[in-house]
């Protein structure tokens, strides 16, 4: 038996004696796995759980301290932003800067890419995507929210500046993808491309703990999400699908909020869509920090995750760090027949 299975199956047997297994040790054994792993990208996942733990910290206490409340300003893409946005994009950006191991970031929260100084002159290997706190209109209602990430290869040459084509990587490329969950409980689920797992914050000992081992999404189930207060303003093969949807008793669960969606749709089944609207003709979520990570993630727990101009998502080559896409993810036969409905109806 090769040794990384048998360093699986050691995990697997760990977790099934109800052994406390780490983010950090997971990590660290799953690197043992590949004999090129060098620790760059553990440490850089370490990381990544460090910047949730601070943030978790202030969500949770949001209610307490006068972070409530939008500042008042805007985003660059017109988002009301919320004192919490901008804490946790700092917070996340300082903890990769100290990394070491990230050359920079693009965030929901900066029109431009984020260089990182190398520290100690070492060149570092990765960049990260992230939206810090998405669903943050949800903040000040004391529903869930969550942070998206993924981790692309640099493509420029390690010696000179991070550019912007080590961004605008595909999908595919990604090594990593994940996000947090703040909500009844912290969860931080990733996937490097070997599976999905989820981690869960036991705030008595301040570790993300492992708690759900390859998680594999339903084939199929009864739910569907989506704002189906735009239904008048989505194109006529997404309206038929939706009354199928709803001629069929399915039930409608939508938080607002893709992180707390897709968790949901994770572990129940379902599909997720973001559609074109009249307000945003090529769908609101962005492409680079929410849907590839999310899309990722989704495949790798056995999901599909395709626009619903039916383009895989992974596939889509990114032209802009804010670039804008529509969505239908989930379960892979709701998939399938939403892309059913939509070549039948849109023929
Ligand atoms: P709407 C949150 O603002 C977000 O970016 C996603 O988390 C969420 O799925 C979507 O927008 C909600 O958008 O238009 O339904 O409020």
């Amino acid at each position: 038996m090769k040794p990384e299975t048998q360093n699986h199956l050691s995990l697997t047997k760990l977790f099934m004696q109800n052994r406390i297994i780490t983010l950090d040790e997971f990590i660290i054994r799953r690197q043992q796995e590949h004999n090129f792993a060098t620790g760059e990208l553990t440490g850089l996942l370490r990381d990544i759980g460090v910047a949730a733990k601070i943030v978790n910290r202030e969500v949770n206490k949001a209610g307490l301290l006068n972070i409530l409340g939008a500042v008042g300003n805007e985003n660059l893409h017109g988002d009301t932003v919320q004192k919490l946005d901008i804490y946790a994009n700092e917070k996340f950006i300082e903890c990769l800067r100290n990394s070491g191991e990230c050359a920079g970031i693009a965030s929901e929260e900066n029109e431009e890419f984020i260089p990182l100084p190398p520290l100690h002159d070492k060149a570092s290997k990765y960049v990260v995507v992230m939206d810090p706190l998405d669903g943050s209109s949800n903040i000040d209602v004391n529903v869930s929210v969550g942070t998206i990430f993924g981790i692309y290869r640099r493509v420029s040459d390690p010696s000179g500046p991070v550019k912007q084509e080590d961004f605008l990587q595909k999908g595919t490329d990604l090594v990593a993808a994940g996000y947090v969950l703040y909500g009844t409980s912290t969860i931080l689920v990733y996937s490097t491309g070997n599976g999905v797992n989820g981690f869960t914050l036991d705030p008595t000992i301040g570790e993300f703990c492992l708690s759900h081992q390859n998680i594999q999404i339903p084939k199929r189930s009864n739910y569907y999400s989506l704002n189906q207060g735009y239904y008048l303003k989505f194109d006529i093969e997404m309206r038929r699908y939706i009354d199928h949807c709803s001629d069929s008793n399915m039930q409608l669960r939508y938080i607002g909020s893709m992180v707390s969606d897709i968790h949901r749709i994770l572990f129940q089944g379902g599909i997720f869509l973001y559609p074109n609207t009249r307000k945003y003709p090529k769908g609101k979520l962005r492409l680079l920090y929410e849907c590839n990570p999310i899309g990722f993630v989704v495949e790798q727990a056995g999901g599909k995750a395709i626009t619903c101009q039916l383009e895989r998502v992974l596939e889509l080559e990114p032209n802009g760090l804010h670039q804008r896409v529509t969505v239908a993810m989930g379960s892979p036969e709701m998939v399938d027949e939403m892309k059913a409905f939509v070549e039948k109806y849109s023929a």
